[in-house]
Formats: C-alpha cells, structure tokens, sequence
C-alpha cells in the first residue's frame, strides 16, 4: 500500500500555501505507515476549510452539519468497530458549535480520533474570531481586537481525563503524521489539536510566528505525558514557548468495554434481512 491508494479524484479548493495541505499529508502517511486500507477508514467532518479535508482523500466519507461531526462519528464506530473513524474538524466547528460534543464525547470515550485543524479563526467564512483566536487579535467583525478570553482545548481535555491528548503542527510533517498513527493506535478517545497556519485570514499566528516557538515536549526524556500534574501544566503554555507532542496520555476503559457491546455481534455484520420493525411504527400511530 502507499499514498496514491489514497488519491481522490476531486479538485483542492483550499489557497495555495494553506495548513490544511500538510494536515491532509500527515494522514495519508499515518495510514500508509499502519496499513489501514481505504475501504476500513472513515472519516467525518463537518462544515469548514478542515471539513473539506475527507473529499480529498479517496476512503469512505461522511460530511454532516457544522458543529456535529463528533456524533455521526460515534455512532459509526458503535455499529462498524473494525472501521477507523478519524473526525476532520476545525476549532470553530469543534470547540465552538460543536462544543458540546467534545466535551460529553471524551467522557463516553468511544474509540475514535479527532483531528482538530486549529487555524484561530473561522476560514470558510471569512477570517471571524473563533474560540482559540489570541486576544487582541482584530478581524473585520472584532473590529475593535477579540475581548473574550480565548478556550483551552488541551486543558478542557486533560482536566476530563481523556486518555490521548496532543497537539501538532503541519511544518513537522513526520511527527505530525506520528501523532496521528499514536492517536488511532490509542483505544479511546484521542484529541490531536494542530497548528495550522490561514494564510489567508490569520495575519498573526503565521508559520513563521508558530516555527519560532514550537518545541518537542517529547524530546525531553523527564516529560513523563502519564503524569496529569505536569501535562495540564505543559498544556497551558502558551506564548514565547509551544509545547508539540503527545502531551497526556493514560490508558482507560473504553465506552464499548464499559457497556459491554464489543461482546455484541456489531450492527453491520448483523443478519437483518428478517427485522420486521411494523411495530416500532405502529408507536407513532
Ligand atoms: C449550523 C451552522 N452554523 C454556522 C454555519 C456557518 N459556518 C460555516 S463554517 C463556519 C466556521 C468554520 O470555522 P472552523 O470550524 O474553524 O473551520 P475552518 O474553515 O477555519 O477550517 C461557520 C460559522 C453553518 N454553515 N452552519
Ligand atoms: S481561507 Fe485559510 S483555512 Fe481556508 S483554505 Fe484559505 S488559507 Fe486555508
Ligand atoms: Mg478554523
């Protein structure tokens, strides 16, 4: 298997130079590298520059509503475990409308990877603060600079125990695509938050503002990710120094293994050629 296995037939309408072109890379090299055929790999998405990413890479596909990726994600998962399921998803659609999912999604912790194209403003529509925009940072809707304080992603995923929790950045391309194959080989969960420069619409958190600042936690053989302590403190830096890597990671119990139904017969497999659901209607009559 290699990358052309991966190769769609559709136009990238994407700006030349954008961040999502590594991300989409950093992927295809994660799937190649654990041999993950196309016709086992899901991925879903929802509206945005980071949702297109699944129509540009040939596998199965399913691209829903803004905000509400994380739930049809699930659910696929739930009913066809064999799949690898990976979320493709920006921080407007994940950690804004989609907020909800997030949260009460790390705390079922179904087995599934969620890639968060993290560029600090909505891209589709225009450049808009999103929820990981700086302060200060002035749009042409925050006309003024943004006022509210920005979300933490990492922390907020931390402090709810969720077993993988890392951030990326396109420039590190083959680290990039090791955190992916990390975040899919991880039973649970798994948040990969990455750095991605809008060349277009983020004039501050450019890559040159982002190379000067990364750093590797993993490099530092005394970062220990298992310890919760030091990884809600490696998750809040945020400035002069960012943190790259996999920055918390523990080993839990799934949702499937907790209710029981990796012991099930999955949905997809079942015989269903003899269901008669006339009753189920017959409730709504
Ligand atoms: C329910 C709903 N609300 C709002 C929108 C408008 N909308 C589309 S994409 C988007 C933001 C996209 O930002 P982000 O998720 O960060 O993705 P990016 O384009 O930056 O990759 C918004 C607000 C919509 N299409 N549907
Ligand atoms: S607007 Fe920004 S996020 Fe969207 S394709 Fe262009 S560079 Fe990428
Ligand atoms: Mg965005």
């Amino acid at each position: 298997m290699n990358i052309n296995d991966f190769k769609s037939n559709d136009g990238i309408a994407w700006c030349p130079g954008c961040g999502d072109f590594g991300i989409l890379n950093a992927l295809k090299k994660a799937l190649v590298a654990l041999g993950r055929p196309p016709k086992d790999v899901l991925l879903v998405s929802g509206i945005g520059q980071a949702a297109k990413l699944p129509h540009y890479i040939k596998c199965n596909c399913f691209n829903g509503l803004h905000g509400r990726a994380i739930p049809p994600a699930v659910a696929a998962k739930i009913v066809n475990p064999n799949l690898t399921v990976l979320v493709t998803t920006g921080d407007g659609d994940c950690y804004g409308e989609g907020g909800n999912h997030f949260i009460h999604n790390i705390r079922r912790n179904v087995d599934i990877t969620v890639i968060v194209h993290n560029n600090q403003v909505y891209g589709l529509t225009k450049g808009q603060a999103s929820p990981t925009t700086d302060l200060g940072y002035e749009t042409k809707v925050q006309t003024k600079g943004v006022i509210i304080e920005p979300i933490h992603p990492l922390e907020i995923a931390i402090s709810l125990g969720c077993g993988f929790v890392a951030r990326g950045y396109v420039a590190n391309s083959e680290h990039l695509s090791w955190l992916i194959s990390e975040g899919i080989k991880h039973k649970g969960f798994s948040l990969i938050d990455v750095l991605q420069p809008c060349v277009t619409y983020n004039k501050k958190n450019t890559y040159e503002w982002y190379t000067k600042r990364v750093y590797k936690v993993n490099d530092d053989p005394l970062y220990n990710p298992q310890d919760k302590v030091l990884a809600y403190q490696k998750a809040a830096e945020w400035g002069d120094k960012i943190p790259i890597g996999i920055i918390y990671r523990s080993d839990k119990e799934t949702y499937e293994e907790r209710s029981g139904i990796d012991k099930w017969t999955p949905l997809a497999e079942a015989n269903i050629e003899n269901v008669d659901i006339a009753g189920v209607f017959k409730d709504f009559m």
